[in-house]
């Protein structure tokens, strides 16, 4: 074999005229830097896997071993091979009747290269098409033990999940940072079977009745006749639908807070938004609503920070996500529910329980923690697990049962219905992100994709062929036990409750939680996305609706709009503030936060190697920033260098410190800059020079200021900051002569986020 492969090289060679040595002398090629980046010329066998794949073989569908482990069903080996297995000498050149001669279709490896490539893509989901997943483990608490029987829920039962966040709008290759609605899906793998948990960031949803689902979707989605914008809600169609589908008003103004644009996926609550129904070991029901609670707390960029993010890296939140777990900073939150007796009229406090347009506060009905989920492992293969993973709301496990909510039962059609497109077929439950982890033993049988090998001959029953097999089990222990819910004497209609048709009093209850500079962010959020639409009907209607929500709100938006504030057409509501909705004002750790560090080839270097040391060991990611990559290396104790000016932008960090930001025309920009007579400093490098500072520090620094940023100078680096026109005297900007103080003081403001005092800003 290796002996194969030295022909293949040799002929290779041959054909080019040279030796086989690797590239060397090809014509046009310049040599290679370092052979570490040359293409290997020996086989050996595959590298060891990136995550451990050595667990378990996987289960076939029906619950049988396969006998393969993880890695034999990876891709591995020393040889190239067809799909078949045979291996193959050359995957470079197809067949031809001589060189210069005409391709032969009785090539069967370049007719299948092309054809499996050809069907590589499989349509992207109609809505949430952009994601990003992450494996991890849920351990229960027990105390939901009261109200459920569901045995993934008891005291330290661990069990495996699939989590997966998404945008709504945009398609598969759209930016991060868009406003928008976050997906969050998790998949427990439990002992009984999967459970699915599909929500959002959002507790509530733009309609009330799933037959409006294609309605609202469609006028989000872009236009139909040039296809923009994408991933926007700052367009004619969806102002035109929301602001005529009043339901719709909570929802919107949910998305046009913070919460439309969330810091992190790590930084989210999630919510199950229905209403679902809990069934305990005696057959007793509790209603509950399911809350994600982070343990980083709750943030959200600002949007003139998200609107940079989405051209800065696109990718923002997906490799925020994965960088966290490679690094070991595994996230966390805390699955809780709020309970509600299961009392006929399905209320609490007055409010319906089967609209999902509304929400119960917190301070009526305290969210109980019930469990632990930790994100501890990132997927291998995007396609394989994160494009592949199917979801949904109708997965459910003995103990965990519906409502009546007419959203959720349109759900419980379509994500069956949707998956058979999406993914091939009926058979995707046997895809291996979708197995399940307790044993399969269902008379479903043949379709596409079908890959289990069933046994047996009487896939019917009742049977006695095969023994009667399989038994059905007995309602204490069976999954789908309805709960003996009545149902009221009624005809049919299509038609919702009078409940329903409240939609202003808990958009004025949200309104009147936030504090004053949520508040800016809201005015600012509707001013530009209405200030977007073309037709003029559009904004007067949407300030209609903000009319109904509150004076204030309205008359703010009207004057960006450059219109007249309308009169509120409904009385306005005064419900009791909820000071849970709003994120601002608690404290949370510092756990995760990217602090940027910048420092010039002079300067207190020392001081540079101390603060990076203590911000990691306060569990955060220090990253140096210079005027060039490489290291600063002062005496022989080297710094490496993350981040260069070309590269640093603001978005990227929480918070940044200054040790020294010198000018440009100091060494430290090497040849290029020298030779293009740039700016001089007084060239020590000492951040000091007089001349100025980089433009692109400048920028950097005063950016981070305008979103509210903790900023740090010391010595030089205070310097820096007058240079760079951050005024060192206001909120949040912290100088000092030691690094390590000034670094103490950022801890403390991270606490809270952003330097909330300083806003509004234009950033807002
Ligand atoms: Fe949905 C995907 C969440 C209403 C129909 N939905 C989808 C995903 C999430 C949600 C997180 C992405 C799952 C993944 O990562 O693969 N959807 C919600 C929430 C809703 C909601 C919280 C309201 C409370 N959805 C909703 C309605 C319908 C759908 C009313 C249809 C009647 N949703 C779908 C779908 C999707 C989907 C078309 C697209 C891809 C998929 O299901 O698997 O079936």
């Amino acid at each position: 074999l290796k002996a194969a492969a030295e022909t293949a090289a040799e002929k290779a060679a041959d054909a080019l005229g040279v030796g086989s040595g690797p590239e060397e002398g090809v014509p046009g090629k310049p040599a290679p830097v370092s052979p570490s980046v040359d293409e290997p010329t020996e086989p050996h066998g595959p590298l060891p896997p990136k995550h451990d794949q050595s667990g378990p073989a996987p289960m076939s569908p029906t619950g049988q071993e396969t006998g393969a482990t993880q890695a034999d069903v990876a891709q591995g080996g020393p040889y190239l091979t067809t799909a078949q297995g045979a291996r193959l000498y050359d995957s470079d050149h197809s067949l031809k009747a001589g060189a210069r001669g005409p391709v032969l279709i009785q090539d069967h490896h370049l007719r299948e290269k092309i054809t499996h490539f050809d069907h590589e893509r499989i349509p992207e989901r109609v809505v949430h098409a952009r994601g990003a997943a992450a494996h991890g483990v849920f351990r229960g608490y027990g105390t939901a033990a009261n109200v459920t029987k569901a045995a993934f829920l008891a005291n330290g039962v661990e069990t495996p999940v699939f989590v997966r966040f998404s945008t709504v709008l945009g398609s598969r290759g759209s930016s991060d940072t868009v406003r928008d609605t976050r997906g969050f899906a998790t998949k427990f793998y439990t002992q009984e079977g999967v459970f699915d948990l599909v929500g959002n960031n959002i507790p509530v949803f733009f309609i009330q009745d799933a037959i409006k689902f294609p309605d609202i979707i469609h006028a989000g989605k872009p236009h139909p006749d040039r296809e923009i914008p994408q991933a926007q809600s700052a367009h004619d169609t969806f102002w035109d639908f929301v602001t005529l589908h009043t339901e719709a008003t909570h929802h919107t103004l949910w998305n046009m807070s913070d919460r439309g644009i969330p810091r992190s996926y790590r930084t989210m609550e999630g919510f199950g938004v229905h209403t679902f129904r809990l069934v305990d070991a005696e057959g007793g029901t509790t209603l509950v609503k399911w809350h994600w609670k982070p343990k980083l707390g709750v943030h959200s960029l600002v949007w003139e920070e998200a609107q940079l993010i989405n051209g800065m890296d696109p990718d923002f939140h997906r490799r925020d996500l994965a960088d966290a777990i490679d690094a070991g900073a595994f996230p966390q939150w805390e699955l809780g529910i709020q309970t509600f007796p299961d009392t006929p009229d399905q209320t609490f406090e007055g409010i319906d329980l089967l609209d999902p347009t509304k929400i119960v506060p917190e301070e009526l009905a305290p969210v109980q923690p019930i469990g632990l989920m930790t994100l501890n492992a990132n997927p291998s293969n995007y396609f394989a697990e994160t494009e592949q993973v199917a979801f949904h709301v109708g997965h459910l496990v003995p103990g965990i049962d519906v409502t009546d909510d007419p959203l959720l039962a349109g759900r419980l059609f379509s994500y069956l219905d949707t998956q058979i497109t999406r993914l091939g077929g009926p058979n995707f439950g046997q895809l291996p992100i979708n197995r399940t982890h307790a044993p399969v033993n269902d008379m479903l049988r043949d379709g596409m994709h079908q890959t289990a090998v069933h046994r047996g001959v009487a896939p019917y029953r009742p049977n006695s062929l095969d023994g009667g097999c399989p038994f059905q089990a007995g309602v204490d222990t069976g999954a789908y036990v309805e709960t003996p819910v009545g149902v009221p004497e009624a005809s049919k209609i299509r038609d919702a409750p009078t409940s329903f048709a409240d939609h202003f009093s808990q958009p004025r209850l949200f309104w009147l939680s936030m504090t004053p500079v949520e508040r800016e962010h809201i005015i600012a959020a509707y001013t530009f996305e209405l200030g977007k639409c073309y037709e003029q009907s559009v904004k007067e209607r949407g300030l209609r609706a903000l009319a109904n929500i509150d004076t204030e709100l309205c008359a703010e938006v009207a004057a960006g709009l450059g219109l007249p504030a309308p009169e509120a057409t409904e009385p306005l509501a005064s419900p009791e503030p909820s000071p849970a909705l709003s994120q601002v004002g608690q404290v949370w750790p510092p756990d995760g936060r990217i602090v940027g560090i910048v420092a010039g080839p002079a300067g207190d270097l020392a001081g540079v190697r101390t603060v990076r040391e203590a911000v990691q060991e306060a569990g955060m990611v220090p990253l140096v920033i210079a005027p060039a990559g490489g290291v600063l290396d002062a005496d022989g104790d080297p710094i490496t260098v993350q981040r260069s000016y070309a590269t640093a932008r603001s978005v990227e960090f929480d918070a940044l410190l200054v040790a020294g930001a010198p000018g440009r025309g100091d060494d430290a920009y090497g040849a290029r800059d020298a030779k293009a007579g740039a700016v001089t400093g007084d060239g020590d490098g000492d951040g000091a020079d007089g001349a100025g500072i980089d433009p692109r520090v400048s920028l950097l620094l005063t950016e981070a200021f305008r979103h509210g940023k903790a900023i740090g100078g010391w010595q030089d680096g205070v310097a820096a900051l007058e240079r760079a026109g951050v005024p060192t005297s206001a909120p949040g900007v912290v100088t000092g002569d030691r690094g390590d103080a000034v670094l103490e003081r950022i801890v403390e403001l991270l606490g809270a986020h952003r330097v909330w005092e300083r806003f509004p800003t234009a950033a807002g």
